[in-house]
């Protein structure tokens, strides 16, 4: 059981060589910590809040220098943690940020679970829980829409929203339960006969929110592609096209690639992951067996898969036997070494992929990319126009509690408009507000918590 009482320490920055490493501390005991630990190069006097200070991190048992370092104690509550904090400005190196952290644990903090600083902004109120997820998300944002999307998660544009949506709840609830006190015949006497076109208008702003889930979800997670095809025509150099790198191998020989190969590419700010795979035939030989195994299990889990064909080259077994596995598949059918003069028609294409536009490109020399590229991000947004607002939905969970709410206001839109007992509605309405009190973390239970921040990193 993780208490607010006692001191946590981290390194907040990632381990290795950099020019600076940060140490956070943050609980009662980190003024003192700093105290005991700190002597400033000119400054005398208690270091002043906010400020600041260049000195050197002294061992308080052998009075050896550790470390010179800069230093600021931020006091609570206006701090990240809402607590009393100290960070220290180390030189970027494993061993001295371990030096000096186990000084500051020597004089009473310990060690931080992952995501402890962000969890006590929680619990003290700095941020509400959609805000401490979107913390997570801005760290680990793989394209700028992603970034742009957490960022304004965390300056509160989603919780806002919800905020505005509960106090007209709340104002429903009010009419409601006011109406209960009345008698049958006084209800229409109570100035609530709008209730069914408030909730309704409600409803209407759940589901514009909802409704942006796709597009989180498809900035944040991402979509995996999978290029698939018979050896040697050309998966890996498109692969290494869309990369703009040379990163998996080409040549000349079939069956050149025997592993899959993952790397991320950002389209329109969604982050792709192009997987490269093994050529399709079929083989006796164990290694290329196991890898075209693998191509089956990479395209069974792929969002989109690329076919890739050799326009150079006739049609043969194995496109077919491609083209067949991947009946039930969203797919690009790309026709590759447009270069080179075709050998495949478009009449034979169609027989092969009936009503499916072919994409003829070359991967060696570049042409096609970019429609490619646009087949690949209109196929992931099924064409819809994507939406310019910051309130956008990108959480599973928000979007669970947001659903529930959706169902118990229909629940009482359907109970005023059968003029049931407004206790009925007002049950209802209850627990949609108690639906959107989940997403700002109102009511969560520890493990649910625990749950939430383990995702996060060591410092945050
Ligand atoms: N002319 C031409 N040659 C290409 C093109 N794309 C790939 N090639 C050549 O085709 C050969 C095979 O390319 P790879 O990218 O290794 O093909 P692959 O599909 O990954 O092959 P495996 O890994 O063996 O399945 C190489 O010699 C490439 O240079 C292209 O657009 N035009
Ligand atoms: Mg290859």
């Amino acid at each position: 059981m993780l208490t607010r009482e006692d001191t946590i320490a981290a390194i907040a920055t990632p381990y290795g060589v950099g020019g600076i490493g940060i140490i956070r501390v943050s609980g009662p005991y980190s003024e003192k910590i700093c105290q005991a630990l700190f002597k400033p190069a000119s400054a005398s006097g208690p270091l002043k809040n906010r400020y600041l200070y260049h000195g050197d991190i002294i061992s308080p048992e052998t009075g050896t220098i550790i470390d010179e370092v800069l230093i600021a104690v931020m006091k609570g509550p206006h701090s990240y943690t809402g607590e009393d904090t100290l960070e220290i400005y180390c030189h970027g190196g494993f061993l001295v940020l371990r030096a000096v952290l186990s000084e500051v644990i020597k004089l009473g903090a310990r060690l931080a679970e992952p995501g402890e600083f962000t969890r006590r902004a929680y619990l003290n109120d700095r941020l509400d829980l959609s805000q401490a997820e979107a913390v997570t998300d801005l760290i680990t944002a793989r394209t700028d829409r992603g970034r742009a999307l957490a960022l304004a998660g965390l300056k509160g544009t989603l919780s806002k929203e919800l905020q505005s949506i509960r106090s007209v709840l709340i104002d429903i609830l009010a009419c409601l339960e006011s109406s209960i006190d009345f008698t049958e015949e006084d209800i229409s006497s109570v100035s609530c006969r709008n209730l069914s076109e408030d909730v309704d208008n409600v409803l209407a702003r759940i589901n514009a929110i909802l409704s942006t889930y796709k597009e989180g979800k498809l900035f944040r997670d991402g979509l995996d592609v999978v290029i698939t095809g018979k050896p040697n025509v050309g998966k890996s150099s498109l692969m290494n096209r869309l990369l703009g790198e040379k990163r998996a191998i080409v040549t000349p020989i079939p069956g050149t690639t025997r592993d899959f190969i993952e790397e991320t590419i950002n389209i329109q700010g969604i982050p792709v992951k192009i997987t490269d795979t093994a050529g399709v035939r079929n083989s006796t030989e164990t290694i290329e067996k196991e890898g075209i195994a693998f191509v089956w299990e990479k395209v069974m889990a792929a969002d989109i898969v690329i076919i890739l064909i050799d326009g150079s080259t006739c049609l043969g077994e194995e496109d077919v036997e491609v083209v067949d596995r991947n009946k039930e598949r969203k797919t690009v059918l790309v026709v590759n070494k447009s270069d080179l003069p075709p050998r495949i028609t478009d009449a034979e294409l169609a027989d092969l992929m009936p009503g499916v536009k072919p994409l003829r490109i070359s991967a060696k020399y570049g042409s096609g990319i970019s429609e490619l590229r646009e087949r690949i991000f209109s196929l992931a947004s099924d064409d819809e126009r994507f939406t310019e607002s910051d309130v956008v939905l990108t959480n599973l969970r928000h979007k669970i509690s947001l659903e529930k709410s959706a169902e118990a206001l229909t629940a009482a839109k359907d109970n005023i408009s059968l003029g049931s007992s407004p206790e009925l509605s007002a049950f209802d309405i209850r627990d949609a507000l108690h639906y959107l009190g989940d997403i700002a973390g109102e009511t969560m239970s520890e493990d649910v918590l625990d749950r939430i921040f383990s995702n996060f990193c060591i410092g945050k």
